[in-house]
């Protein structure tokens, strides 16, 4: 590989070969994979990135919903070399600490909601959750209630892939390789209100889908049930926008049953809704809060829990030794990056921004998408949105998902140089904090231009 200030120039067919030979990608048939060749992104700047064939292409999707400041940060490397060359790592076990570690600890709380004063670090959102697991199990333990185990999920989640990520999450595809669910994780319907809110409005649909929690937690026992986790608005499962409604009523419903609420904001935490946390923008009160992406950027792999005080008072005073964390528990380079993270989405307001300028902008322009052919409904929160494909516009009756069309649109972006993620037939957006209008613009220019040529293709190909 040869590089140069503006170019990085690769032998792209020696790199898939040695890809294909060698590397097991997440969550990909590596068999298919071989046949067509993965795509090798060689550079980042900005909003955009490049491929090993020079292709310029707009990450509409911040990396995997993480890089929110943009590619190309000096600011982070130079925190990353200057740790470096410092101290490259050291543990949190056996009575020690490290200097970024404690400062990212008290710039976290520092952002955090009033009833947060304690971080625990791992490497990594599902780590994250698998600690909550653990956690949320022994804080019933110290309360004298060690038959509060159960935690309650919703189909469609997504809470990472560990055997309890997995678990928690409510993907049945994951499930069904390994035996998952774990005992003690159970599952109610998530509030979307396309699919599951015919006749009522959204206001009643979120009541209505808040209910489910309690059905389960009445099903169950109170007595059996230690938590409610949930993403403030799903990510991976495709943006799926609560009714306002929903996590006031989810709250209401955790307090009457004495059941824990954890907000999983490996997605929403770190300004994506506009507001340092997500739970801050749906108006809910967590215990815990899952954290990563966002933290650092995704410059160095972190994550970690917030752990509210009813919780963090009752292990410390009653816990004593909680066996449980990671090597990379506290990372002193992964928390200088953090560190400078947090200072530049500061430094540039970029969290009021989008709250107050670059939210509102987009969300017009992504909700306006719903006047395309194709598109049923297309609804947007902070600087994240999802919209429908469908078939019929009146009826909104949906394609055949065994068309793929959601991936035939993911093709036509692709190709025309901005990235968008298919959900089966959703299509979502997530871009960089740092966009600007005009990149707005050139975005949803591209976006509608993929469109129509997607409507192109269905009408000449596929009879639907
Ligand atoms: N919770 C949430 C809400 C997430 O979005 C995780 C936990 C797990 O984090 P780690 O760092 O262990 O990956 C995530 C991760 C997708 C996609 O298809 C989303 C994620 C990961 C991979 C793919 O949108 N989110």
């Amino acid at each position: 590989m040869h590089s140069s200030n503006d170019s990085v120039v690769v032998d792209t067919k020696s790199v898939q070969a040695l890809d294909s030979a060698h590397y097991l990608h997440a969550f990909t048939d590596t068999k298919a994979l071989a046949a067509m060749g993965a795509r090798v992104i060689v550079k980042g700047e900005g909003i955009y990135i490049w491929d090993s064939e020079g292709k310029k292409i707009l990450d509409g999707m911040s990396g995997l919903w993480c890089v929110n400041v943009g590619y190309g940060r000096k600011e982070i490397s130079a925190a990353v070399v200057a740790q470096m060359d410092t101290l490259p790592y050291y543990n949190s076990f056996f009575n020690t600490t490290n200097l970024p570690a404690v400062n990212l600890a008290k710039a976290i709380v520092d952002i955090a909601p009033a009833n947060f004063h304690h971080v625990f670090f791992t490497g990594s959102g599902s780590e994250g959750n698998d600690t909550i697991f653990r956690m949320v199990r022994r804080f019933w333990d110290v309360q004298g209630q060690p038959q509060k185990k159960t935690f309650i999920s919703r189909h469609n989640a997504y809470h990472g892939s560990t055997v309890c990520g997995a678990s928690l999450s409510g993907m049945t595809y994951m499930h069904e390789q390994g035996d998952l669910p774990i005992p003690g994780v159970a599952h109610i319907e998530q509030p979307y209100y396309f699919e599951h809110g015919k006749g009522m409005s959204e206001d009643e649909f979120g009541v209505k889908a808040a209910a489910w929690l309690e059905e389960k937690i009445l099903e169950l026992g109170a007595e059996k049930v230690a938590a409610f986790i949930g993403e403030p608005v799903q990510g991976a499962g495709g943006v799926i926008i609560p009714p306002r409604t929903y996590w006031p009523e989810i709250q209401r419903i955790c307090t009457k049953y004495d059941v824990l609420l954890v907000s999983d904001e490996v997605i929403c935490g770190f300004g994506r809704l506009g507001t340092w946390f997500g739970c801050q923008t749906l108006g809910y009160q967590p215990d815990l809060i899952t954290f990563a992406k966002g933290v650092s950027s995704g410059y160095i792999p972190l994550g970690g829990v917030l752990v509210g005080d009813r919780v963090a008072d009752a292990l410390i005073e009653k816990g004593s030794d909680f066996n449980h964390g990671f090597t990379y528990s506290g990372h002193p380079v992964a928390c200088a990056a953090a560190l400078e993270n947090i200072a530049i989405l500061q430094r540039e307001k970029l969290v009021e921004r989008i709250h107050d300028d670059i939210g509102p902008y987009f969300k017009q322009q992504f909700e306006a998408l719903a006047d395309h052919p194709l598109v049923g409904v297309a609804n947007a929160i902070g600087l994240m949105g999802g919209l429908v494909l469908v078939k019929n516009k009146t009826t909104m009756e949906m394609f055949d998902p065994d068309l793929g069309i959601g991936m035939l649109c993911r093709k036509h972006l692709f190709g025309n140089g901005v990235i968008m993620r298919a959900v089966g037939d959703r299509l979502i957006l997530a871009p960089p904090f740092v966009i600007t209008h005009a990149q707005v613009d050139e975005m949803f220019a591209l976006i509608r231009k993929c469109l129509d040529a997607a409507v192109e293709e269905i009408k000449a190909n596929i009879r639907v």
